[in-house]
């Protein structure tokens, strides 16, 4: 792969602990599903280049740099420091557990707190693939309209939507970029 590319951007991955977004990172980044993960231990970053047509037409690289943050409340005190710098992330709750998605409001309360500011985020609605689904759609769209996301549902065990889902956030960032938003 080439090591070139348009524009880096730091992107972190939030949510409560087991929502799956280790699993997401990984298929993304290794394109495969393990169900042995351990617990996420602090943090790890994977590194993956996508293309993205900009505004004008243009066929760009960007590389993301993809911070899976551990979701576990004894890690807390550690989060804000991997935060800090990040252009983007991703917001994910597991739909067949619906205190994942009544708690979205804290994790975006504890990105602000950290870095200050808004920064674009895709809402992502994982686990689809479980039969015992318990919220609804509706209601991920609805957050997602409220806080102005785009809202993608996903699975890691199938694969659904996880290609969409860094599509869909490097696109923005770059339009972002390009309108000179840091
Ligand atoms: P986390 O990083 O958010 O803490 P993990 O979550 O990625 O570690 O995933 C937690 C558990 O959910 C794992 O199960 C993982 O295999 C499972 N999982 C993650 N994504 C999906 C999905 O889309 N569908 C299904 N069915 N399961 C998923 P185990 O049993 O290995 O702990
Ligand atoms: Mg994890």
């Amino acid at each position: 792969m080439s090591s070139s590319y348009d524009y880096l951007f730091k992107v972190v991955v939030l949510g409560e602990g087991a929502v799956g977004k280790t699993a997401i990172v990984t298929r993304f980044s290794h394109g495969f599903f393990r169900t042995d993960y351990k617990t996420t231990i602090g943090s790890q970053f994977a590194v993956k280049n996508i293309d993205v047509i900009s505004s004008s037409g243009d066929n760009l690289t960007v590389k993301l740099q993809i911070w899976d943050v551990a979701g576990q409340s004894r890690f807390q005190i550690l989060r804000p420091m991997y935060y800090r710098g990040s252009n983007g992330g991703l917001l994910v709750y597991d739909v067949s557990r619906r205190r994942t998605f009544m708690l979205l409001e804290e994790w975006l309360e504890e990105l602000k707190r950290a870095i200050g500011k808004d920064i674009p985020l895709v809402l992502v609605a994982n686990k689809t693939d479980l039969p015992d689904r318990v919220v609804e759609p509706k209601e991920g769209k609805e957050f997602a309209d409220t806080h102005g996301m785009p809202y993608v549902e996903s699975s890691a065990k199938t694969g659904e939507g996880i290609i969409d889902i860094f599509a869909e956030l490097g696109k923005t960032l770059v339009y972002r970029r390009e309108q000179g938003i840091r």
